[in-house]
């Protein structure tokens, strides 16, 4: 492996980051290979910053702070004595049995001490990136008692990555950040240094699972199940000290294609005696191995549908042969019919995953996760949430989110998820005040399915293409781990790590402006692309920029309607394709009718005349429009306040990010031009301030 190979931007760990914790004298009391990570972690800050670092046992030290696993040996120091004592006393005064779980955490001051209390080594992990994200902070005298657990158990990335290269999606399905980090070729990329710098980063933002290779699975994809398994275990030999488990996508036709079976019928016993071998074979070479990522029926992918099976005969299958070694399945609820007659106006892909799944709750075996896109079509920058996650109370729900800007400017804009993804588990399928989406992935006492996203990154010097979008990978790991952060502050925090401010000549201004760049840019986004949630309009294939009718007549499900009177699709229950009824009473009431619906939903749910008056006061056809002429003002404003930043920020990150808003301008000028003349050419309606439009 060359040194170029492994020379990659630090992202949210610069060395920087680690300056508080670094100054100090820090004893680390615990053992195991977890427990060794931190270990590493803090000597590599004290050696840096002039600290000092113990593991005990250890001689009588007088510390600044303790990281202690609770069940280890009684502390040798008074000073770290007495803050765990006073963690523990805070975690009593706390209740709930004292319980931190299996990657909880505490942390307290005592006198001048800051102790880190953990019962298992993952939590001392988390409350150690912790530290590093409150720097001088966790060293303040008056600073309570926190405890922290994460909201939901798994926390997963799903990684579109190929082994051989696919003819047309690459190296990486959807992946705008170079080739992929695990693969190249056809073989395993061998840059397992760089694979740990990203196990690092993903253990700081909250990330516990991946799976390494795309849900499309290929003949040579397959085979990482069995003869080439050796290379997915020495990738999870790399995670493991960042409490990161692997998973892996497989084909349902596996027995076929790997095992020379005749058939992959669920219910055929050589079958399932051939998944019990397989499972049994993966968990001897790797023992904390995940599960798997299944995508069947969906695409082209091959699933039970084939035998006369439904989806659960098929999840069930998958969840024998991993029940016994504690593994689970995750089962996508992404299954529509692909070649749909664009003529045929009752068939709504929107319903598909509902109209699949929802009849076959309860039927799932306990370590089935179902995995549902946030929304019901395909990850699009304004959809409404998924009536799915509202319709399976007896099924364990996981949210797929999509980090990979696939629809939302291909990580060459600037477009920043954290407010939407917020939005999306904040929203409450039952009405408001009701339980929201984030619970639902939580589950009863954790039994949910979790958040599962899927990832942006690859070989790129930063990571993901656009350095900006960094920040939407951290978000994501951070709203898994607590679905009620701000995402605004989850920014600054991100913010504040990238671009540390004791680093920085004038920290105030960079944050700022850093700030005003990336919170409203999804809304920004929004704005310029497809109006009011009806989505798509894009370039068929690749998906970048815009064409308004380029899905209009193709079998792929997403249309728009627009027609000389109006625009939208009538999902409503009176006159529609029904899917407005999937939602339960409160929201089906809301979505039903023109009048109630949300404005940026509106044409997700309904064919209205451009003069149809909105809630904002605005007619569609001017609203569309406006927001497309704000959007491109908003995407030169972000550009004019990024320059503000030449000369203060790392160069060769402001010069990547400066070409990429450069585009983003072009791209946005397009999408307006485009989108504005092909409705004033449809409606023949003039823009009300007379503005150019072609
Ligand atoms: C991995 C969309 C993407 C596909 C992707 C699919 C999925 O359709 O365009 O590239 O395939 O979603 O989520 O399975």
């Amino acid at each position: 492996m060359s040194a170029e190979e492994t020379r990659a931007h630090p992202a949210w760990l610069p060395p920087e980051a680690f300056r508080a914790l670094g100054a100090r004298r820090v004893l680390v009391h615990g053992d195991g290979s977890i427990v060794d990570t931190v270990l590493d972690e803090v000597a590599r800050a004290c050696a840096r910053y002039g600290g000092r670092v113990w593991h005990s046992p250890s001689w009588d030290v007088a510390v600044d702070l303790v990281l202690a696993l609770r069940g280890a040996d009684e502390l040798p120091s008074p000073s770290a004595e007495s803050a765990r004592a006073a963690g523990e006393a805070a975690l009593v005064a706390a209740g709930s049995g004292a319980v931190l779980g299996d990657e909880g955490f505490l942390l307290a001051r005592a006198g001048e001490v800051t102790a880190v209390l953990a019962d298992a080594p993952a939590g001392l992990l988390y409350g150690l990136f912790h530290l590093v994200r409150l720097g001088p902070a966790a060293f303040e005298s008056t600073r309570p008692p926190e405890r922290h657990r994460p909201a939901l158990r798994r926390r997963m990335l799903n990684h579109w990555d190929n082994v051989a290269v696919h003819p047309v999606m690459g190296q990486v399905e959807r992946g705008y950040a170079g080739g992929s980090i695990f693969w190249r070729d056809g073989r395993p990329r061998g840059d397992l240094a760089r694979v740990r710098e990203y196990a690092r980063l993903l253990a700081a933002c909250g990330i516990n699972a991946i799976s390494v290779n795309n849900v499309n699975v290929g003949r040579t994809e397959a085979r990482l199940l069995t003869d080439r398994l050796g290379d997915v275990a020495d990738i999870a030999d790399v995670l493991r000290p960042y409490g990161i488990r692997v998973h892996l996508s497989v084909t349902f036709a596996a027995p076929v294609v790997l095992g020379g079976l005749p058939t992959a019928d669920p219910v055929d016993e050589a079958v399932r005696a051939w998944w019990s071998a397989k499972t049994r074979q993966v968990y001897e070479r790797i023992p904390d191995f995940g599960g798997y990522v299944v995508k069947a029926d969906s695409e082209g992918q091959p699933g039970p549908f084939t035998y006369g099976r439904d989806h659960a005969d098929g999840a069930n299958l998958l969840a024998g042969a991993l029940a016994p070694h504690g593994g689970v399945v995750h089962w996508r609820a992404f299954v529509y019919n692909h070649h749909q007659d664009w003529r045929d106006r009752s068939t709504d892909r929107a319903r598909a995953a509902y109209d699949h799944f929802v009849p076959l709750d309860g039927r799932f075996a306990a370590n089935v996760v179902l995995q549902v896109k946030f929304g019901p079509v395909d990850f699009q920058v304004r959809e409404p949430v998924s009536p799915v996650l509202a319709a399976m109370p007896a099924t364990r729900l996981a949210v797929e989110l999509q980090v990979t800007q696939e629809y939302t400017g291909q990580q060459r804009h600037v477009c920043h998820l954290g407010p939407w993804w917020s939005e999306v588990l904040r929203f409450a399928p039952w009405g408001p005040g009701g339980r929201t989406v984030a619970d639902v992935a939580a589950g009863e006492a954790g039994s949910g399915g979790g958040l599962v996203a899927v990832a942006n990154v690859g070989d790129d010097v930063f990571w993901t293409g656009h350095p900006l979008a960094q920040a939407n990978l951290y978000t994501v790991g951070r709203l898994a781990w607590d679905p009620r952060l701000d995402p605004r502050a989850v920014l600054d925090e991100w913010i504040a790590l990238t671009f540390p401010p004791s680093a920085i000549a004038d920290p105030k201004l960079v944050g700022r402006t850093l700030h005003d760049v990336m919170d409203g840019s999804w809304r920004t986004y929004e704005r310029y692309t497809a109006p009011l949630g009806v989505g798509f309009m894009v370039h068929p294939g690749d998906h970048y920029g815009p064409d308004v009718d380029g899905y209009e007549y193709t079998r792929w499900g997403t249309y728009h309607f627009a027609d000389r009177d109006g625009v939208g699709v009538d999902r409503s229950r009176a006159s529609g394709t029904g899917f407005a009824g999937q939602y339960p009473p409160y929201w089906a009431h809301v979505y039903e009718s023109p009048e109630r619906c949300p404005d940026e939903l509106l044409l997700f749910f309904h064919h209205v005349p451009y003069g149809h008056v909105l809630h904002s006061g605005s007619t569609v056809i001017q609203h569309i429009y406006d927001a497309h002429f704000a959007g491109v003002e908003e995407v030169e404003a972000m550009r004019g306040r990024w320059r503000t930043l030449k000369g203060l920020i790392d160069p060769a990150v402001y010069e990547r990010v400066e070409r990429r808003l450069d585009e983003q301008v072009r791209s946005a000028t397009e999408w307006r031009d485009q989108i504005n003349t092909y409705f004033f050419r449809k409606s023949g309606v003039p823009d009300a301030h007379g503005r150019r439009i072609y």
